[in-house]
């Protein structure tokens, strides 16, 4: 089989038609430097802006920056910077080439070729998917921005790249699943400029997006079916589900591409849409991801078939979360959550609980806790996300019901093992442990005796039963 390159394109005839990529890669000038070359962005943001540039052109090519591994930049450079994206649902798979990457670059090799990008006038966008974890300062941004350290973190390369920039105007896009994302990145980049001993200059905006596509890591099983439906071998293909969606504030002083032709959303206010995707997709994603990993369930699918399941999110979803958002104009908590049952049932993804189950600590803070906050400033109590955070506790623990372990995977890993060796394995024991990181829960919920009694009550449950049969309980 042919090998998706621009080699392949011209000397073997090319792709079936509706596999090929709708730019050539090289064909379109650079605009846009995106840090995160991860599945994510190669699924949503090249995808939307590959189709955008097709539609209606302009210069906006994709620098892709990797931040640690150089193995997909390898990759990438082998094949031409082409690499496909496989649709996976119901209805089959499809396989399309895309060639939006105009540059690839590696952050901790060379990253004084990153600012020298970012600081390039030709480049009006920077945007991001790093990960909720890598938005901090780091202990030694000092160095970092001084010159005395490579500036390896996000910080650090975006404070030096505008420093660069002279006056030319630049976004600074955030694709990241936080709530208020362009205003928090905004006050982070804000505290590293004072670092600096230098101030924001006004010409960089940081407008908020909302993005969603689910986006498994990438298998063996699908690297073969995305050879199948593309007609030629792609060492890094991504893996997504039909539905995509993006919401982008429209605050863009250098110019943008134009995204509303492929699909996209432009709004005054992404709050709404933010707002209800974190509180009513990704925390029912992380509830399916812990009682899921708990019971053994490997994928996000099989969480999701688990008897009683489907009422305890609907509950949640009812009572705790429409009670607490405000939709955007034509949408409704219960609409909104049905679609996402419904996407959550796609089993040719193949998205694995423990993949979701990643980085709790970053996470829950965004999806769940301010569902729980709200829901205590009304004196309401947070039943069913007392029982997902209950999950996430009994998940931190290390073991499945079944007794196996399980990997935790999370930035506070250390210290949460170090804090539950120091209690009793109690539901009492963990519970007040974990409500002790003060990186997860501001005082205001650490002592709230209220949520405080509902986890106790669902853990003891959880210990005593099992996640399979708490749900069953909970759901009739
Ligand atoms: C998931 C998200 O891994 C996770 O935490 O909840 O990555 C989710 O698949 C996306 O936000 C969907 O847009």
């Amino acid at each position: 089989m042919a090998v998706i390159s621009r080699l392949a394109l011209s000397s073997l005839g090319g792709l079936p038609i509706a596999s090929r990529p709708l730019v050539q890669p090289g064909e379109v000038r650079p605009g846009i430097v995106h840090l995160g070359l991860g599945a994510f962005h190669r699924a949503h943001q090249a995808v939307y802006t590959e189709s955008a540039v097709a539609a209606s052109g302009g210069d906006w090519g994709i620098a892709g920056v990797a931040p640690r591994s150089r193995e997909i930049l390898d990759r990438l450079r082998e094949q031409d910077r082409l690499y496909s994206v496989l649709t996976a649902g119901p209805s089959g798979d499809r396989a399309r080439a895309v060639g939006i990457l105009s540059g690839l670059a590696h952050a901790a090799g060379d990253p004084y070729g990153v600012v020298a990008a970012i600081a390039d006038p030709g480049i009006r966008i920077v945007s991001l998917t790093v990960t909720e974890k890598a938005y901090r300062l780091p202990a030694d941004l000092l160095p970092q921005l001084t010159g005395d350290a490579p500036p390896v973190s996000v910080p650090a390369l975006l404070v030096r790249g505008i420093l660069g920039r002279r006056g030319a105007p630049l976004t600074v896009l955030c694709c990241d699943n936080l709530q208020g994302n362009g205003p928090r990145v905004r006050a982070l980049i804000a505290r590293a400029m004072e670092a600096a001993g230098a101030e924001l200059p006004d010409d960089v905006a940081f407008p908020s997006t909302m993005v969603d596509r689910i986006v498994p890591a990438t298998s063996a099983d699908h690297r073969r079916r995305a050879a199948a439906a593309l007609g030629a071998d792609d060492a890094v293909p991504v893996v997504a589900e039909p539905f995509s969606q993006w919401v982008i504030e429209d605050d863009f002083p250098g110019g943008r591409p134009d995204w509303a032709a492929a699909g996209a959303i432009l709004t005054g206010d992404v709050t709404p849409w933010e707002t209800l995707k974190l509180r009513a997709l990704n925390a029912v994603h992380s509830a399916l991801a812990y009682l899921g990993a708990l019971a053994g369930r490997e994928l996000i699918a099989d969480a999701l078939e688990m008897p009683g399941m489907t009422t305890v999110l609907q509950r949640f979803l009812a009572d705790e979360v429409a009670l607490t958002v405000t939709p955007p104009p034509g949408a409704t908590v219960t609409g909104y959550g049905a679609t996402v049952l419904t996407r959550f049932a796609n089993r040719e993804l193949g998205h694995r609980t423990l993949q979701v189950a990643m980085d709790g600590t970053q996470k829950l803070p965004h999806r769940l806790l301010g569902t729980i906050q709200d829901l205590r400033d009304r004196g309401g109590t947070p039943c069913w996300a007392g029982l997902f955070l209950a999950a996430w506790m009994r998940f931190a623990r290390g073991y499945a019901d079944s007794g196996t372990t399980i990997p935790l995977d999370d930035p506070s890993a250390s210290r949460i093992r170090e804090s539950l060796s120091a209690v009793p394995d109690t539901p009492n024991g963990v519970t007040s442990a974990l409500f002790a990181l003060t990186e997860v829960f501001p005082p205001s919920l650490a002592g709230d005796d209220v949520l405080r009694r509902e986890v106790v009550r669902w853990y003891a449950e959880l210990d005593r039963h099992g996640a399979e049969a708490t749900t069953r309980e909970a759901g009739r």
